[in-house]
């Protein structure tokens, strides 16, 4: 009885340490299954001189990864100084990207335009976040010191 005993909970350790082992990969999953951050080119290709188009050429990728579509009404993205970007109503598609590009510009299907003067995301490294209107923090994305771009997932 005592050795049935001891082998069961012996079985349960095993079964508990495998269902531990499956849930890293699982939430891993979860996190790419929602809306979140995708691509984010924080450093403008060429100098740095702050025109419009060299604004635009920065720019941070949201992903909407779920089976429906997702209205970013309230939505926000904020870096490390607390820059923030509130988005207007825009219903973005399952399976869908949407750009939001540092300059201005008129807004269209597939892209915002942030309407900064200057540039947000920090060459020398920032961190990108992705907040709900309620306040919840649903996704975040930091780079280091480094030309070019990062893939958030
Ligand atoms: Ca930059």
């Amino acid at each position: 009885m005592r050795t049935r005993s001891t082998a069961s909970a012996a079985l349960a350790a095993g079964v508990l340490s495998a269902s531990l082992l499956a849930a890293s990969p699982a939430s891993a999953a979860a996190h790419q299954g929602g809306l979140h951050l995708g691509y984010i080119q924080y450093d403008s290709p060429g100098s740095d001189n702050r025109s419009n188009s060299s604004l635009n050429a920065e720019w941070v990728n949201i992903h909407n990864n779920t089976r429906s579509a997702i209205q970013l009404k309230g939505y926000k993205l904020k870096d490390n100084t607390g820059y923030t970007y509130t988005f207007g109503s825009y219903n973005i598609g399952a399976g869908k990207t949407v750009k939001v590009r540092t300059g201005q510009g008129t807004n269209a299907s597939g892209v915002r335009y942030w309407g900064r003067g200057s540039y947000v995301w920090n060459n020398t490294g920032d961190k990108a976040r992705l907040i709900k209107p309620s306040g919840t923090q649903l996704d975040s994305c930091s780079w280091g010191d480094g030309p070019g771009g990062i893939s958030c997932h």
